[in-house]
């Protein structure tokens, strides 16, 4: 196989892929981080690369430009907003999806040369509180510990972090080594009982926010226990105020004597901590017991932040947050900044940190930016208060956005579109959660005009004047500067020193195995980090925004299996949206609006409407909705709309966990559904989700405030054809309409309309789209949904071999082993395991297959699994 070794674009476990210009996929067993697994995403990025809606050629002002007309369009955009309102009205607004070259390129142009610190980066809504925990507790941004810590750890305390879901191929290595090691025990802190709970032997529901409050109980329970340390600053840790966990005293005390007595204990956390106006906080109660303990830096036990995207913490190393300097340098420490200055010969530096995301679309918002360059994020998506942002976008003079696609939110809003060359053609490195530097390598040509973002970068800062600082022939130029400013200033406390791969030549860097820092001497090799640590006072406070009678729901946000962040690359898959087809709320059963109808979730800030899903593991008084829908698939469901904007007053993270909503159900005059071999947009009717059923075959999930029979009638004139008759069922009183189209006993369109959201099932129908013509059986039972006899199609668990619920139950295995033997569910990525868990556990089976195909409900056991 004509393989090349590169490295999964997706989440921050970094997981080395074997990859072909043809777009076959396997794991690379030779990568320290996956050894040869991939989880459900991984596996199907060979049906990603060649996705609709690629960005080919630049345009400006909505026509297509030349590269040269672009290039000058962004330098005089940025000319101009310098003129009119100096460095403070300029920015950059980046991603943790550049390779650490772009991302090097991107902020030396804004700090070094346009002179600004308002270079930000979509970690701030993600990293940006474990990166300030750190810094407070060791003085520099360090993660102390390695992946093979969960595995050699007797007790693991997962925090904030849908493990199964998240970062699968990692969950996996833990569910092996607990197999392996059944002594050992895994705690999930989470108000949700999700898919991570499946494999943990107890899970605390903590109350939203509660995080601080558990970390200090267990920090005075620790320092009664007989655990001393010298480190500084114990005291005031143990007098600050501990707040309030929300858990049953049964659950917390076994925990804390778990934790108390298992000097082996790893703590891994994420956004349940990080996303929160008490985030760096919790990030640094955490790393207190740790110190106290005596647990960091050592096998099996440290705290473990865990990051989210390909390359957060090669962002980070390169000093892309407007707080940062490049390469760990510190603008508190002169000699530091004036060895940058020199380095890049940039007298120019930026003085000082520049404005976070939240405020600086605030100040956009203002009109106080004049320009901004948006490279590889969504904000018009991911960020809180989505609107405001949106109306920030709009108000910019010159909005630059550089994108693999035309289809997302922020380019629909860019002045000036410049396309990048997505996965599988750049070329460069990305660092792991674990430290581990690998290469992403391009194995595919470079499609229309698309362009390395680091070449955008140097071309700009060619136009500007300063072609000399940016004259990089290739990313491996790049990378040995990058390598070489960590070196500068020494000696120095710095752990992070990779200076000693500032020589490598052309071929090295092309051939680089993957590579733990520091690495401050050529072969060398980083390990675990056992950073000299301070204990810092974490007195508990309430979420920014508590709940009140207005809006007594806390919302919480976060992921999906198969999906990643804005859908631009998974939302068109069939295969991974099959996991989860429709934008929910998830809320506990007593007292929600009936399971499949639509609830509207409103806050101050504003609404979305979504689907309701019942699920008992929903901790009262409390909804979640996934963050990923955009106005591409569903427009009413952009959550993010009335997200709170409220942020950590240390890190500036967004506090995208909590959010004080009400919810109501929301009255529609008909409920339906459109099936049809090409997308017919978003704008069908008042609510409206888009979501690809098969290949060649989209869904369109509809409910109108119209009349039902002139919107049916809408909908078929909208999909009619010449020569296509149509089969029809019409009840006007009942408030039914369904209709089918037919060409030749094919199957080209349904359109299905009801007074309520109880329609049939929509996977017999998508599958009668298969095929040339439909047999006479199906045809006759075509307006029924559902085949006369044998059974209706279930939902898909095992997305990599096909696995429905129904085989999965019907197989006569009773534990995941087994069913795998029977029907190789779960033996593909793995990802789907706790769903299978799930539903074995699940009594009478045969009530937990969605009836609407609507996602695979979980029902769980009581809190302590032991
Ligand atoms: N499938 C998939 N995987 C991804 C991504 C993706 O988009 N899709 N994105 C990647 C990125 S960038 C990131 S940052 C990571 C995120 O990975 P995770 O942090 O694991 O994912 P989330 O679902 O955002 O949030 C985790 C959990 O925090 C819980 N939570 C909410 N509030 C609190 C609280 O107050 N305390 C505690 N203890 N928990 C709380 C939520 O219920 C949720 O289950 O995933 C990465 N991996
Ligand atoms: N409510 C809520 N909101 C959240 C979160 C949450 O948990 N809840 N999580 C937050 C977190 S942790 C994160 S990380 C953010 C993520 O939010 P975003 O960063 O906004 O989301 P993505 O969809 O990953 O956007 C990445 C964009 O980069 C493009 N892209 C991919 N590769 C390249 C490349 O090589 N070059 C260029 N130029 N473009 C490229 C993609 O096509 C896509 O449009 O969302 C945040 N928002
Ligand atoms: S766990 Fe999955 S998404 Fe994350 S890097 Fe590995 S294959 Fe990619
Ligand atoms: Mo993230």
């Amino acid at each position: 196989m004509n393989a090349v070794r590169t490295t999964c674009p997706y989440c921050g476990v970094g997981c080395g892929v074997l990859a072909t210009p043809e777009g076959a996929v396997r794991g690379d067993p030779a990568h320290p981080a996956n050894q040869g697994r991939l989880c459900s995403k991984g596996t199907a990025l060979g049906e990603t690369l060649d996705l609709p809606g690629r960005l080919l050629h630049p345009e400006v002002d909505g026509k297509r430009a030349s590269w040269d007309a672009a290039l000058d369009a962004v330098a005089e955009g940025f000319r101009r907003a310098l003129a009119e309102h100096g460095p403070e009205g300029i920015a950059l607004y980046v991603s943790g999806q550049l390779l650490t070259e772009d991302y090097y390129a991107a902020n030396k142009l804004a700090k070094g040369f346009l002179g600004t610190g308002n270079i930000d980066s979509n970690s701030r809504l993600c990293m940006a509180s474990a990166v300030a925990g750190h810094r407070r507790a060791f003085g520099e941004d360090l993660v102390p510990g390695v992946y093979e810590d969960l595995e050699l750890a007797d007790l693991v305390v997962l925090v904030g972090s849908n493990l199964a879901w998240c970062h699968p191929v990692l969950f996996q290595r833990l569910m092996a080594a607990k197999a392996a090691r059944p002594a050992m025990r895994i705690v999930v802190v989470d108000p949700r009982r999700t898919a991570t709970c499946e494999g943990a032997d107890l899970h605390l529901p903590i109350a939203p926010g509660g995080d601080v409050a558990l970390f200090n109980a267990l920090l005075r329970h620790l320092h009664a226990r007989g655990h001393r340390s010298d480190a500084p600053g114990l005291d005031a840790a143990l007098a600050a105020a501990p707040g309030e966990t929300g858990l049953d005293p049964v659950a917390l005390a076994t925990f804390l004597d778990w934790f108390a007595g298992t000097p082996r204990t790893v703590t891994l956390f994420s956004q349940g901590a990080n996303q929160s106006s008490a985030g760096t906080d919790k990030a640094n109660a955490i790393i207190n017991c740790h110190l106290l303990s005596g647990r960091i830096g050592l096998p099996g036990a440290g705290p473990f932040s865990i990051t989210g995207q390909p390359n957060a913490m090669g962002g980070r190393e390169v000093g892309a947050l407007a707080n940062m300097l490049a390469g760990h340098l510190d603008w508190s420490r002169p000699e530091e900044v004036a060895a940058l200055r020199e380095f890049w010969s940039a007298p120019a530096i930026a003085p000082g940190p520049g404005l976070k995301a939240v405020d600086l679309f605030r100040v956009a918002a203002e009109g106080r930016i004049g320009a901004l360059w948006v490279m590889a994020t969504n904000p018009a998506v991911s960020m809180p208060d989505v609107d405001s942002v949106r109306a920030a976008l709009r108000r910019l003079p010159c909005l630059v956005a550089s994108d693999v696609t035309r289809e997302s939110d922020t380019m629909d809003l860019a002045r000036i579109r410049l396309p990048a060359l997505g996965w599988g053609e750049k070329d460069g490195t990305v660092t792991n959660s674990e430290r581990v530097i690998s290469r992403q390598r391009g194995f595919r040509p470079w499609p229309g005009e698309a362009r390395p973002d680091w070449w955008i970068v140097s071309q700009v800062a060619r136009r500007l004047g300063w072609g000399d600082s940016f004259a990089w022939a290739g990313p491996a130029d790049i990378f040995r500067e990058h390598a070489a400013v960590t070196g500068l200033a020494r000696p120095a406390e710095r752990v992070f020193d990779i200076s000693g791969l500032a020589g490598l030549s052309d071929a090295e860097y092309a051939a680089l195995a993957p590579t733990r820092w520091p690495v401050a001497r050529r072969g060398a090799q980083g390990g675990r980090l056992a950073p000299a640590a301070r204990f810092v006072a974490t007195p508990f406070r309430p979420p920014a925004h508590e709940i009140s009678t207005d809006y007594p729901l806390r919302l919480l946000t976060g992921r999906l299996r198969d999906q990643w962040h804005t859908m631009t690359r998974t939302g068109p898959v069939p295969r991974l949206m099959a996991h989860w087809p429709e934008p929910t709320v998830t809320l506990h059963p007593e007292g929600a609006p009936p399971e499949g109808s639509l609830a509207r979730i409103e806050s101050r800030w504003g609404q979305a409407v979504l689907r309701v899903r019942h699920d008992p593991g929903q901790a009262p008084g409390t909804g979640f909705v996934p963050m990923h829908w955009t106005d591409r698939f569903a427009p009413p469901a952009r959550v993010n709309a009335a997200v709170n904007p409220a942020v950590d007053p240390v890190s500036g993270q967004p506090e995208l966990k909590h959010t004080p909503v009400r919810v109501t159900p929301v009255a529609m005059a008909w409920h339906g559904f459109v099936l049809a071999r090409r997308a017919l947009g978003t704008d069908l009717a008042a609510w409206s989700a888009l979501l690809p059923a098969a290949e060649g075959v989209w869904r369109h999930e509809l409910a109108g405030v119209d009349a039902p029979a002139a919107a049916f009638a809408g909908l078929r004139a909208l999909v009619a054809e010449p020569d296509a008759a149509w089969v029809l069922l019409e009840d006007p009183a009942a408030g039914l309409h369904r209709a089918a189209l037919l060409r030749d006993g094919r199957l080209l369109a349904v359109v299905f309309l009801g007074p309520d959201h109880a329609l049939p099932a929509r996977d017999w129908l998508v599958s009668l789209f298969a095929g040339d013509a439909i047999g006479s059986a199906a045809r006759r039972c075509l307006l029924a949904g559902a085949p006369a006899e044998g059974p209706a199609p279930s939902p898909t668990i095992c997305v990599c071999h096909g696995v429905s619920a129904a085989a999965i139950l019907g197989c006569g295995g009773t534990s995941v082993a087994a069913v795998g033997e029977a029907t190789r569910a779960g033996t593909g990525c793995g990802s789907c395991r706790p769903e299978i868990a799930a539903l074995l556990d699940s009594a009478p089976p045969a009530a937990h297959i969605p009836k609407d195909g609507s996602g695979s409900r979980q029902e769980y056991a009581a809190t302590l699994v032991d």
